[in-house]
């Protein structure tokens, strides 16, 4: 019975842990930061989600952020591709099948969140996530490590 006890005990911890690992928050401000320059992803999780929420003040049409995740070797070829003519629905960017992930754009006060099937990435490749509002992808861009 004991045993039993233990094992139970120990699947709970478990479980709590696997479950804390399959969930990234990540904060941008005013100051058109994010508040980690990397986020680990593990590969363990079927979904990972992604909480991004604005701590800061200011409305989305002047600081909207968003996290947008490519492949490291695609960040130019898709941040050149931002457009404010593309509209806020879209986080700025054209449709295309080189943005793995994108999230709602968000402003001030504002948080939202990005579920991400795992199965879309590749272990042997390198990821970075960024800001896709106009001009934001210089300062708001980080590396994405898998595991
Ligand atoms: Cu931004």
């Amino acid at each position: 019975m004991k045993t039993f006890f233990t094992m139970v005990c120990a699947s709970i911890l478990a479980t709590s842990v696997f479950a804390s690992n399959c969930e990234i928050k990540i904060e941008g401000s005013d100051m058109m930061k994010y508040d980690v320059a990397e986020i680990t992803l593990d590969t363990s999780c079927e979904k990972t989600k992604i909480s991004l929420k604005h701590a800061g003040k200011l409305p989305i049409n002047a600081m909207g952020h968003n996290v947008v995740i490519v492949e490291e070797k695609n960040l130019s070829k898709i941040t050149q591709q931002i457009n404010f003519s593309l509209g806020v629905e879209k986080g700025y960017l054209p449709e295309s099948e080189d943005i793995i992930f994108i999230s709602a754009m968000v402003g001030g006060g504002d948080t939202t969140e990005l579920e991400m099937d795992m199965s879309k990435l590749d272990k042997t490749k390198s990821y970075v996530f960024f800001c896709s509002f106009p001009g934001h992808w210089a300062l708001m861009r980080g590396k994405i490590k898998i595991i």
